[in-house]
């Protein structure tokens, strides 16, 4: 997977170009050490859907938005000073705490760390317009769990339709508010599983996994049967020329993935002993999005 470590330092050095603080694009110089990184982002998300831009996000907003969950979670006797409770289940967060989280996340104090302010970065990558999609910035949470970490057979899905253009449909972007380690809790996606497909109209994400479920790599990822995978380099492997790997979503504070809205992903299990925090937001390019709410 493409880890843009350049971009940290890129981003550092062009306060000129794209101010950390309001994130807008600034006419001054340092053009080409952006240009450098940008193609270096575009390359890896034409190849592999993703890409992973280190140090993007100030830690301090990330910290503020911590406190803040952890402050919710002590009130709702999921968190003490003894550390989280467990779920109850794989995935299990308890309802009256998920609505809370939603509210807290929309509340204006809640720091906006991807949302509206990834715009303008990402449609210079992607070269179109786009536009977040509702309700912009959203909180992925999971529960430390009792149970073993295991690659899900059962939850992979698209967010949206697959379309006929061979272009991007748009972007996500995830970052994190603690530090997420191997098999944490982070998303787990399928490198590569945007450029499958192309040859089709319209699917729906059921109609995507169907069509897939006939490739050896995918029957083995979906079948349910077979014994869970639990080692992520086993997975790798390839349908024609595309090559293909599971890959998790792990990371820290400040760091920013960016995904193709065609990639294949899945909630995974939290075998640590925190909770997992990943905000993320949907950019599809302004005319997808139209298509999908029309
Ligand atoms: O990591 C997760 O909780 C799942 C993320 C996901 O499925 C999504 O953003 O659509």
């Amino acid at each position: 997977m493409a880890v843009i470590q350049p971009f940290d330092f890129a981003f550092q050095n062009v306060t000129a170009l794209i101010c950390p603080s309001c994130w807008r694009r600034c006419e001054l110089d340092s053009r080409l050490l952006l240009m450098e990184n940008l193609h270096q982002i575009r390359s890896a998300l034409r190849q592999k859907g993703i890409a992973k831009l280190e140090g993007l996000v100030a830690p301090e907003q990330a910290q503020i938005a911590h406190s803040m969950v952890l402050e919710l979670a002590e009130e709702h006797s999921l968190y003490s000073a003894e550390g989280w409770v467990k779920a109850p289940g794989k995935f299990g967060v308890p309802k009256t705490f998920r609505k809370a989280l939603n509210k807290l996340n929309r509340s204006n104090e809640f720091p906006e760390l991807v949302g509206d302010r990834l715009t303008s970065i990402i449609e210079e990558l992607i070269g179109a317009r786009v536009t977040p999609l509702p309700p912009g910035q959203q909180l992925l949470f999971s529960l430390p769990s009792h149970e073993g970490w295991s690659i899900p057979s059962d939850v992979w899905h698209t967010d949206l339709p697959k379309f006929a253009e061979r272009t991007t449909p748009g972007l996500q972007a995830f970052t994190f508010l603690d530090d997420v380690e191997p098999q944490g809790g982070a998303t787990l996606v399928v490198e590569g599983s945007h450029r499958l497909l192309s040859e089709h109209s319209v699917l729906s994400s059921k109609q995507v996994k169907d069509h897939l479920r006939q490739e050896g790599f995918f029957a083995r990822l979906f079948h349910s049967e077979t014994p869970a995978m639990t080692d992520l380099a086993e997975t790798a492997g390839r349908v024609g020329e595309v090559e293909l790997k599971v890959i998790e979503l792990t990371g820290c504070v400040g760091d920013v993935y960016l995904m193709d809205l065609r990639l294949l992903h899945t909630p995974a299990p939290n075998s640590s002993n925190k909770a997992r925090m990943m905000p993320t937001c949907r950019f599809p390019r302004a005319e997808v999005a139209e298509r999908i709410d029309g």
